[in-house]
C-alpha cells in the first residue's frame, strides 16, 4: 500500500551529476550549486528514485559543446584559471571579450567541469526523450538559459538548453520553449531567432532600466524580415512585481494554450528556473510552489515528450520545494498512483524554520505589492494571440 507505485507505461528519467554540486561560484555569489544537493534530498526523503530511472549525467564534450559555441570561447573557458592575481594584457583582453570573471560570471575552480557536467545532464536528458526511453526527463542541473555562443552572461557560461533543443531537433520537427524563469530567457530566444522549428516563450520581469538582462519587451518577436523565417516565433511575456498564482496561471495557460493549438509543437523544453516564487533572494514575484508547479502539470496534461531544466533560484529551501513538488508532478502525484507523496510542501525534517506552515498555501516569503493590473494582462494574451496568426503550420 506505501511506497512510491511506478506509473506503468510511463518512463521518468532523472539526470544529475552530484560532482556538480561541490562547485562554488565564491561565498557571497547568488547562484548555490549545493541548492541541487538539498533538492536531490528532499526527492530521495520521498522515496521518489524508486519510480523513475536515475542517470549519473556525462560530462560534455568539446564537440558536444561546439554544436552551439565558438572554439575561441570554448579554448579560452577550458584554460581559464581562477587565481586573483593580475593578469597580462592578452588574458585581460579575453576575459573582456568573453565577459568572465566579473562578479556575475566568477572564474572558479573547477568552472569548466561545472560547465560540461551541467550540459552532460541536459544533453543525456535530450537523448532520452529522442529515442524514447524517456516520456519526460529531467536536469535540475540544466537551465543556464543567459550563455551566448561566445559570451558568459548572468552567472551562465554554457547554454545547456540550447544544445539540448538542438538534440531534440534531430527527431523531432518542432519544438516549443517555455521559461518561467524570473530572468528573461535571452540566450535561447536568440539562438532560435532565425528558424521557425523552435518557439521560444518566456515569462519574466521586465524593466529595461533596472532588471536583468533588460530586453524581453512585449512586441520581441523576433527580427520582422521576410527573409527571416523566425520572425514571429519569439513570445515574451513581460510582468511587473508581485504577479500571483491565480494571474500567472491563467496567463500561462491561455498563452501556452494558444500557441500549442497554432505552432502544434512535437516536444517541449520547460525551464523551470525557481526565482519566479515569493521570498527569492533575486526576484519580484509571488508565485507560491502550488503556481510554479501548475505550470508544469499544464505541459504534462498536453502529453508530448518533455525535458525540465532548472535554472535560477536564489532561496535553496525554496527551490528544493518546488523542484521536489514539480519531481512528483512529473511522476504523477495523483493519491492512488503515488499515495506516499503529500499534497503539502515538506519542511520539517530539512528545513528548521518553525514559522513556515507545512501547507502548499504556506506564504514563502513576504508578498509583494501586486503591480500587475488586470487590464495589462489581457492586454498581453491579445498581443500573443495577434503574433500568432502570422505563424504558419
Ligand atoms: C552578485 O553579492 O544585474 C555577484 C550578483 C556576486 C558577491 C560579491 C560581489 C558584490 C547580486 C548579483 C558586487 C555584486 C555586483 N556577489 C553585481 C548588472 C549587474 C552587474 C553585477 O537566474 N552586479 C548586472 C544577473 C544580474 C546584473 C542575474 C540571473 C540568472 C538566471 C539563470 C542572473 N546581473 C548588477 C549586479 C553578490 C551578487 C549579488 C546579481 N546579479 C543580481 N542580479 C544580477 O536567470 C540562472
Ligand atoms: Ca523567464
Ligand atoms: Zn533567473
Amino acid at each position: 500500500e506505501y511506497g512510491i507505485v511506478r506509473p506503468k507505461g510511463y518512463n521518468v528519467t532523472f539526470h544529475t551529476n552530484p560532482e556538480m554540486e561541490k562547485h562554488h561560484f565564491g561565498q557571497t555569489h547568488p547562484m548555490k550549486p549545493w541548492r541541487l544537493t538539498l533538492s536531490k534530498s528532499l526527492i530521495m526523503s520521498y522515496g521518489m528514485p524508486y519510480a523513475m530511472n536515475n542517470y549519473i549525467a556525462r560530462t560534455a564534450t568539446y564537440e558536444e559543446l561546439n554544436d552551439y559555441h565558438s572554439q575561441d570561447y570554448l579554448d579560452y573557458l577550458g584554460t581559464v584559471l581562477p587565481e586573483p592575481v593580475p593578469r597580462d594584457v592578452d588574458g585581460g583582453t579575453n576575459e573582456m571579450r568573453f565577459n568572465l570573471g566579473g562578479s556575475d560570471c566568477p572564474l572558479f575552480e573547477g568552472l569548466y567541469d561545472y560547465c560540461s557536467m551541467s550540459a552532460g545532464g541536459s544533453l543525456d536528458a535530450a537523448r532520452k526523450v529522442c529515442n524514447k526511453e524517456s516520456d519526460i526527463a529531467i536536469s535540475w542541473g540544466g537551465g543556464l538559459h543567459h550563455a551566448k555562443k561566445m559570451e558568459a552572461s548572468g552567472f551562465c557560461y554554457i547554454n545547456d538548453i540550447v544544445l539540448a533543443i538542438l538534440q531534440l531537433l534531430r527527431c523531432y520537427p518542432r519544438v516549443l520553449y517555455i521559461d518561467i524563469d524570473v530572468h528573461h530567457g535571452d540566450g535561447v530566444e536568440e539562438a532560435f531567432y532565425s528558424t521557425d522549428r523552435v518557439m521560444t516563450c518566456s515569462f519574466h520581469k521586465y524593466d529595461p532600466v533596472s532588471f536583468f538582462p533588460g530586453t524581453g519587451a512585449l512586441d520581441d518577436n523576433g527580427p520582422k524580415n521576410e527573409y527571416n523565417p523566425g520572425a514571429h516565433h519569439a513570445i515574451n511575456v513581460p510582468l511587473n512585481d508581485g504577479i500571483t498564482d491565480e494571474q500567472y496561471g491563467w496567463l500561462f495557460e491561455n498563452v501556452i494554450g494558444s500557441i500549442v493549438e497554432r505552432f502544434r509543437p512535437s516536444a517541449i523544453a520547460l525551464q523551470c528556473g525557481a526565482d519566479s516564487l515569493a521570498g527569492d533572494r533575486l526576484g519580484r514575484f509571488n508565485l507560491q510552489v502550488q503556481g510554479h508547479g501548475q505550470c508544469v502539470a499544464f505541459c504534462k496534461k498536453l502529453g508530448l515528450p518533455m525535458i525540465l531544466f532548472g535554472g535560477g533560484g536564489y532561496t535553496p529551501r525554496n527551490v528544493a520545494r518546488a523542484w521536489t513538488w514539480e519531481t512528483a508532478i512529473a511522476l504523477g502525484v495523483d493519491k492512488k498512483i503515488n499515495p506516499v507523496i503529500p499534497q503539502h510542501t515538506p519542511w520539517r525534517e530539512h528545513f528548521r524554520q518553525e514559522e513556515l506552515l507545512p501547507t502548499l498555501e504556506q506564504i514563502l516569503g513576504d508578498p509583494k505589492p501586486n503591480k500587475n493590473p488586470q487590464k495589462r494582462i489581457l492586454e498581453i494574451v491579445q498581443h500573443v494571440q495577434e503574433q500568432l496568426r502570422f505563424v504558419q503550420h
